[in-house]
Formats: structure tokens, sequence, C-alpha cells
């Protein structure tokens, strides 16, 4: 995507600012963002030493020798420990990670690496995550809306339908996540993020919590796709049936927690509220071609950032 895509993908951006918070104050993060889902910055809360290639390649090393990282689309699933010696976690990540008040996963850490121009398209996140984003190196520019003000989804999934969405009526925020900065990006929160440094690394901490979410549209809209997947998991791929079994990390108490409240009708309700929006998706294939093209060329770069290093290493 060239800068000149990137700007359209708004329209009418009526934009507030996003709050800003102390790293260290974790009594007003707790009482009034995270208790609340509400998104907050924190700036300039850590630091890595060395240029933005430095860090890249020193992560990507690790990445390419070990066995528990899982390679994801535009980004790899990583361990803590993977990055304990490249930056400090923050406190509010640390205290946020209580197996007392979440559903954690071992590889806890998403790395992302992305050239500059790359865009992630519009999506909020799956297994009810809350995710805390450092821009290690790099800057980025983000455009997030509120859950409340939906943005229109594909059927069936997180993904947007399209990219060029009018903001107009929705509550958004658009802000630069700036070198040693981090975004608290609650659960079900629209996002879309645009790499504006030449090269950027991102380390994200992921999370869910044990407490109910916030009575939103799409949070109502995720417990019901939940409820349906688990009903119908009998028919479903081994796939699902696997995500489903290691949902957020922790499978059938995370399931149970999101679902409870789902009954027969609600269930009923979001299967014709997903096929009556099919349609749309037929308006929406030029947007989807371009957005795979944008994601597998962030993957080829993501791919190819790996396998220097494996040969790097090979070499040695
Ligand atoms: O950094 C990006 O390009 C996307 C980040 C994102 O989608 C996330 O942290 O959930
Ligand atoms: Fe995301």
């Amino acid at each position: 995507m060239t800068p000149q895509d990137s700007t359209m993908t708004t329209s009418t951006p009526a934009s507030r600012e996003i709050p800003s918070l102390d790293a260290y104050d974790a009594e007003t993060f707790f009482r009034d963002y995270y208790a609340t889902e509400q998104p907050v910055i924190f700036r300039g809360v850590t630091h890595a030493d060395g240029g933005a290639e430095e860090v890249c390649r020193a992560l990507c090393d690790k990445i390419a020798v070990d066995a528990s990282v899982t390679e994801r689309l535009l980004w790899y699933d990583v361990r803590q420990e993977m990055i304990d010696d490249v930056c400090t976690t923050p406190p509010v990540v640390t205290e946020s990670m209580n197996p007392d008040t979440a559903f954690l996963r071992d590889n806890c850490v998403r790395v992302w690496f992305n050239s500059g121009g790359h865009t992630t398209p519009w999506h909020y996140d799956g297994h009810s995550l809350h995710v805390f984003n450092l821009q290690l190196k790099g800057k980025k520019r983000w455009t997030i809306v509120a859950p409340e003000t939906p943005l229109p989804n594909m059927p069936f999934s997180k993904t947007c339908l399209f990219e060029d969405n009018s903001l107009k009526g929705k509550r958004v925020y658009e802000f630069d996540l700036c070198e040693g900065d981090m975004v608290f990006l609650p659960r079900y929160w629209f996002h879309h993020v645009h790499s504006v440094g030449e090269l950027n690394v991102n380390v994200n901490w992921v999370l869910m919590p044990k407490q109910q979410p916030a009575a939103t549209k799409i949070a109502a809209r995720e417990s019901e796709i939940l409820w349906l997947l688990d009903k119908s998991r009998f028919a479903m791929p081994s796939g699902v049936k696997w995500m489903l079994d290691n949902f957020a990390g922790a499978g059938e108490p995370a399931l149970k927690t999101l679902t409870k409240d789902v009954t027969l009708g609600r269930g009923m309700s979001r299967v014709a509220k997903e096929v009556i929006r099919s349609p749309m998706v037929i308006l929406a294939i030029p947007t989807l071609i371009r957005k795979a093209k944008t994601v597998m060329k962030g993957k080829k770069i993501l791919s190819g950032l790996l396998q220097t290093s494996q040969a790097a290493q090979k070499a040695a």
C-alpha cells in the first residue's frame, strides 16, 4: 500500500485524543481502563538497545531456533522468556498477566516485523484477547474504533468487510505509536495499523480476562459465534475443534466464561444476522483481493527475515 492508500482508509475521521498514563500508575490503570475495557497509551515505557535492524536480527536469531515458536499470518507467537533480554516488561503488563484474573497461553507474546508502508487491515482480535502492543522500534499509525460502534464484519469473521469505512458516528481514536510507546487495546476494539517507520518491530502481550466483557454489540456477537461453534463442534474440521479445546490457551473454562449467558434463541438469531450480511461479501471482493495482496506481501517479508537468520546459523 502507498501512503496515499493509507489515507483513504478512513472517511470523516472525527477522532478524539486517546488518554495517556504513566506505566507505574497501576491503580489508575486497573480502575479506569482495564476494568472498564477502555484503551490507553503509555508513552516511553521501555527501551531496546541498538537500531531496528539489530533488534530485528537478535529476535529473529532466537525465533529461528526455538521449536516452541508458532508462525502466524503476520507475526510470531513466542514465550515471554524470548524477549526478556531485549526489553523490560512494563509493570502494568506483568500485573495483568496474572493467572487468577486472566486465561494465559504459553506463547503469550506476539512479535511483529513490518517494513514501511505495510498496513494491517481493519479487524478486531480473536480469542477475546486484551492486547498490550509495544512499539519497540519504528513508528506506527493506529486508528481504533470502539466495539459499541462496530464496523461491518465479514460473516462469522473478525476481519472487516471494507477498508474505506466511514467513521462518521463511530467512537474513534487515531494516534501514532512511537519507539518505546505501548497501547493497551482492550478486547473487541477494531483497529487498522499502518507502518510508518522503515523497519518496525512490535511486541504484544495477549491475555483473555476472566471477567465478563463490557456489554457491547461485538462482545455479544463473539459469545454467540463461539457458542455456535461449540454446539456444532462434532461437524467442524479438526482445526476448529483444536481451537475450541485451546481457546485463549485455557480451553473449556475460557469457553464457558464467554458463552454462559448465550441461549438457543440468541444463537439462532446470530446465524440469521450473519447470513443476511453474506451478499455484502460480493461488494467487498475488490477490497478482499487488495487485503490478501497486502497480507501476503507482509508475510513474505516476515518469512524472509527468519530464513536469513536460519541460513546464517546453519553457515556458522
Ligand atoms: O502492528 C500491527 O500492524 C497490527 C497489530 C495488531 O493487530 C494487534 O496488536 O492486535
Ligand atoms: Fe490485531
